[in-house]
């Protein structure tokens, strides 16, 4: 496969005043795109050539370092984009994983303190994650353009805490974008389409 930048599922205006127009401009059609050309020059002669984007994360992981980078960011973008919506966040969430979250992280004030609180605490550029490890939904934080793929886990939501992603509407306050995201961003319906196909 070679990697394309997907549109997004949205207009560019329609995640303000949480997220402006302008950082989704800069974010999907410069920084992406970047991600994608990068990607399709270093997979071309690869022995990743014809693999699946999971594949190529997971194979390029720990062996070819540009590839990874580039890779691993095109796949944690493509989610990125669906795991956000106009009028997202609150506190109704699709009954299983409701059920899973509070099994598993206690009540869902809890997971999303708890998430938060990882994309807070991950020190420079990287992502916060819910992912579904052994059974279990999990908090995750992540470096650069890791994602829990190459940590034997996978991602149901992520968000993404590069300063990209937050400089012009929150500048340094990252806590800011992190509860913005959680509480109206977040496209549950989304995070539950993967968490299902994560415990299949
Ligand atoms: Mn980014």
């Amino acid at each position: 496969m070679t990697f394309s930048l997907p549109e997004l599922p949205y207009a560019y205006e329609a995640l303000q005043p949480y997220m402006s127009k302008e950082t989704l401009e800069f974010h999907h059609d410069k920084h992406h795109q970047a991600y994608v050309t990068n990607g399709n020059n270093l997979l071309k002669g690869s022995e990743f050539e014809g693999k699946s984007l999971e594949e190529i994360v997971k194979g390029s992981f720990g062996k070819n370092a540009g590839l990874f980078n580039n890779a691993g960011q095109h796949y944690n973008h493509v989610h990125f984009w669906k795991w956000m919506k106009p009028n997202g966040g609150g506190d109704k969430l699709p009954g299983a994983l409701e059920k899973k979250i509070v099994a598993d992280l206690g009540s869902v004030a809890k997971m999303k303190e708890d998430f938060a609180a990882a994309g807070a605490g991950q020190f420079g550029s990287g992502w916060a994650w819910l992912a579904v490890k052994d059974g279990k939904i999990v908090v995750m934080k992540t470096a650069n353009g890791e994602n829990p793929l190459v940590h034997g886990a996978k991602p149901i939501l992520g968000v993404d805490v590069w300063e990209h992603s937050y400089y012009i509407d929150y500048r340094n306050r990252r806590p800011d974008y992190l509860k913005a995201f959680i509480n109206n961003l977040v496209n549950w319906d989304y995070v539950d389409e993967m968490f299902q196909a994560a415990i299949k």
